[in-house]
């Protein structure tokens, strides 16, 4: 707890990163008692952290984390140390419930199943597929997207699928797809071993990664380091690390981004060969962001002009840069647009494909990246293109259909439009899995109130009776990670297999189980009367998975679960081609963006207007990277007398989204164990505000109490985690608001649909002053500007245990 990133192992420019390995194991359990370790990765972030189960006695008894991992190198996370133990938490769902007489009861799986099943023929029956929404998660397995994605998509026929990935990282497909004309991570890890400028944007990786920053962390300590740039409103511990850190007011990136390229083009700092060879747009981004001088952005932004150059000159100067993106950009003002921006920044200093030279448009969620390529976000499995009638008519021979059976009359409908279509009446029945938007959602008060209509039929699967099950109509409890079997897609590519190493608890079974039960009872079939989902277990299903990926850019076909087994992670696409994987995409300067093969035909940035297929074919006939410049517009909602703050809101170190594993794991709880609210010294000192005063804080949408911690974050913002709903809080969201959400509203990116957390304008009163600081963490963005505030250090059982290998062991500091 309070040293998350462990001991440096430091390694110099083009080196390997040396081995840690990790691990912890409950207390009294000895490494010679455990009896078989299990093969898994992390599920709590998007690093994919390979490690080992122990398992004892049929229980899991602790974790390590793999040394022979390209991902990892042994180490661990803090969420990754302790956070298994939630899966034994007494109150896991072990039977399923249905609601009778107002009240959740229990009953078997028949009974649920049965309901479920006769819902959905009765629904098809009077009104037919659009009835019917499916919405999933970013957390379950490759296994599970496919064939949710093919009852849906191939059996239903309903157009209104998506995942929380939407909230997550759907801005990351989106400006891949724009840029590149394919989802797909450009870049590698292994880029932060290669890389000399390392740039960070709307990315505390510190805490969101914990693993992967000790691997920048480890570049810092060793010979000829890397700069950092970091553009975070908050004082992250990257924003701490960094050579030039651009504190730019919330909703601003754009301009600050064309202020960036303005400097790159002005500077000349551009690569004309590659531009000339490579891609189409430069011209007009050119001239765009003409109007964005340093001065003029420096007044948008509130950043000095000189740091904007600074910044520029050493990216600029860069021969190897690395950057990563996330929700400072995804879920703020204008997000695909500035994402696309940094994709920009790559394409005109000519930055890709080589070691060094990577984007990594981050993902958030352990899966989320199989999500979007398994077609459980809506979009067509194996990243195909539902506006080209040969990728639907492919997919339909795949599956044996008839191509009119799969909806492709327009894009699918995204989570935020389903939510309005369950508001209207329109979608009659949701079913939920592995995600909580009772608590995740932008505001909750609405959200609430879609959700317990008595029309709306709901089916909520989770490991926990959370907010969103305690709406439902039926409940199904879920075998979770560790109890069941299946692949999961990293960052970077990299594919895990997750291993089964202990029984779920009761009857709750894996959500491949269920979703295979519900294709049997519809009896969905295929045009020639055979069952339409062939396979019956997680290795079949990753076969079919296979067929369905093959020849397209996330190719699976040369990797099997016995290879996964024996290597450990292997990044698509990996096929005849690339038996090995492929650590780096587009190395040759040949993308995937060509009119035929190509995931979308990209949108207008500002509009969101889908661009016509003629259109995009005479823009880009030779299938090279776009270049889409955008202009700066001013957020939607701004500051104003009455809500004179900007509001942010994200994450902790120590705890994971809605906190269904985090709050029941001890000694992450006890690192973070209620809501707080962050103000700067600078507010707090002109308001007379204190570390520790009771805060409440409005927007139009709700109110929220916290306590104010007074920290590094800039004037004029204010930060909430929000992570924290009302499972375990002893009072109902009507009595005081604790979740983030209350407050933030129902407005999203044009392109992307994904919605904005991040930008919101806010008020902030004192409703009572503190006797002591704030409940929040002490060691990393959260960290107090006073000095007298206790340090986070962690309980005694809190210890994890390091190993280094020797080589590391010398040069260990
Ligand atoms: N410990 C932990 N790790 C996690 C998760 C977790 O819940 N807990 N969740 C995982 C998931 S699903 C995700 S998506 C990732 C998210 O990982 P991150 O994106 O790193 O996390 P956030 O805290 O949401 O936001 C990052 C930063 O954006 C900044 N920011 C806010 N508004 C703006 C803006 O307008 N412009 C800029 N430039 N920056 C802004 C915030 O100050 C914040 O420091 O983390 C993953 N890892
Ligand atoms: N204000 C604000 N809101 C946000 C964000 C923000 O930064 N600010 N971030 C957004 C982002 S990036 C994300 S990713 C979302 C996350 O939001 P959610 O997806 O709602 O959060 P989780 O708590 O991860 O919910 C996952 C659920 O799945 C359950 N679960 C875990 N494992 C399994 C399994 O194997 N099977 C099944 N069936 N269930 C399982 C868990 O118990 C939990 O209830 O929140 C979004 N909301
Ligand atoms: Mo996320």
């Amino acid at each position: 707890m309070a040293e998350p990133w462990g001991s440096r192992t430091p390694y110099g420019c083009g080196q390997e990163w040396p081995v840690r390995v990790d691990s912890h194991l409950a207390e009294g359990v000895r490494a010679e008692d455990v009896e078989r370790w299990v093969s898994t990765a992390s599920i709590l972030h998007s690093n994919g952290d390979a490690m080992d189960i122990a398992v004892k006695d049929g229980r899991m008894v602790g974790v390590r984390g793999r040394a022979a991992d390209r991902v990892n190198r042994g180490r661990l996370g803090v969420t990754d140390l302790f956070a298994w133990q939630a899966n034994a938490s007494p109150d896991r769902l072990t039977q399923p419930l249905i609601r009778v007489d107002g009240r959740l009861v229990e009953c078997d799986w028949d009974t649920a199943m049965d309901r479920i099943g006769a819902h959905t023929r009765q629904l098809m029956d009077e009104q037919g597929p659009s009835a019917i929404g499916f919405y999933t998660s970013g957390q379950l397995f490759a296994e599970e997207y496919y064939t949710l994605g093919v009852i849906a998509h191939g059996g239903i026929g309903t157009n209104h699928v998506d995942g929380n990935t939407r909230l997550c990282t759907a801005t990351a497909a989106e400006a891949l797809k724009e840029s590149f004309g394919c989802d797909g991570q450009p870049g590698s890890y292994t880029d932060i071993d290669h890389a000399d400028v390392i740039a960070l944007f709307g990315h505390n990786m510190a805490e969101t990664q914990n693993v992967l920053w000790s691997r920048v962390l480890d570049r810092l300590a060793g010979p000829n380091p890397p700069a950092l740039i970091c553009v975070d409103p908050r004082l992250t511990p990257v924003a701490k690390t960094a050579t030039v850190h651009l504190a730019a007011k919330p909703g601003t990136n754009v301009a600050l981004m064309n202020g960036l390229l303005h400097e790159i083009v002005a500077g000349g700092w551009i690569d004309q060969g590659y531009i000339d060879d490579h891609v189409v747009g430069f011209d007009e981004l050119s001239e765009r962001v003409g109007g964005y001088p340093p001065e003029r952005v420096a007044e948008i932004c509130d950043v000095p002009a000189e740091k904007i150059r600074e910044a520029a000159r050493v990216m600029g100067g860069a021969r190897r840069l690395l950057s990563t993106v996330l929700q400072g950009f995804y879920q703020s003002h204008q997000a695909t647009a500035a994402a696309v921006q940094v994709n920009n920044l790559h394409l005109v200093r000519g930055m890709l494909g080589r070691p060094g030279c990577g984007i990594l448009q981050m993902n958030g969620q352990p899966t989320a990246q199989n999500t979007r390529e398994c077609g459980a976000d809506g979009d067509l499995p194996g990243f195909r293109n539902w506006a080209n009638d040969d990728h639907v008519a492919e997919l339909a021979r795949i599956w044996n259909v008839d191509p009119t059976r799969i909806p492709h009359y327009a894009p699918p409908t995204h989570a935020m439009q389903m939510i309005r279509y369950v508001e209207d009446g329109s979608i009659r029945m949701l079913w939920v899995s592995g995600t909580n938007p009772a608590v995740s959602l932008p505001e909750l008060r609405r959200i609430r109130s879609v959700l317990s209509q008595k029309r709306l039929f709901l089916v909520v699967q989770d490991i926990f009776l959370t907010e969103t099950a305690q709406l439902a109509d039926v409940v199904l409890p879920a075998a979770a990670w560790g109890e069941k079997t299946g692949t999961f897609t990293n960052a970077d590519r990299t594919v895990h297999l997750s291993e089964k190493a202990v029984e779920p608890p009761g009857q709750a079974r894996p959500d491949l189980d269920i979703f295979l039960d519900y294709a049997r009872r519809l009896d969905l079939r295929d045009k020639d009367g055979d069952p339409l989902v062939k396979w019956h277990d997680a290795d079949s299903a990753f076969e079919a998975w296979k067929e369905c990926s093959s020849g397209r850019l996330c190719d699976y076909t040369g990797l099997t679960y016995a290879k996964l087994r024996e290597h450990g992670g292997i990044q698509w696409p990996c096929n005849e081609a690339n038996p090995e994987g492929t650590e780096r995409l587009y190395a040759d300067g040949a993308f995937w963006s060509d009119p035929q093969r190509c995931e979308n035909y990209g949108r207008d940035l500002i509009t969101g207007a889908p661009v016509e297929p003629s259109e995009y074919k005479a823009m880009n006939p030779s299938g090279k990277a776009v270049i889409k410049a955008a202009d700066y517009q001013p957020p939607h909602e701004q500051t104003s007398a009455d809500f004179p703050y900007a509001l942010i809101t994200g994450r902790t170190l120590y705890h994971f989204h809605t906190r269904t594993k985090t709050a029941r794991t001890p000694q992450l709880q006890s690192a973070a164990p209620e809501i707080w609210v962050e103000c700067s010294d600078g507010d707090a000192t002109t308001q007379g505000f204190q570390e520790g005063d009771l805060m409440e804080i409005t927007t139009p949408r709700g109110k929220v109490q916290a306590r104010l911690r007074v920290s590094g974050v800039r004037d004029g913002v204010l930060f909430l985690p929000f992570h924290y709903g009302y499972w375990d809080a002893g009072h109902s969201p009507q009595d005081a608001g604790r979740a983030a959400n209350e407050l933030t509203l129902t407005d999203w990116d044009p392109a992307s649909k994904q919605p904005l957390f991040k930008t919101a304008a806010a008020a902030l009163r004192r409703i009572e002053r503190g006797t002591g600081p704030a409940p929040a963490p002490t060691t990393a963005a959260s960290a107090p500007v006073s000095a007298d505030v206790p340090e986070t250090v962690g309980e005694p059982t809190a210890l994890a245990h390091e190993s280094l290998s020797a080589s590391a062991e010398g040069a260990a500091r």
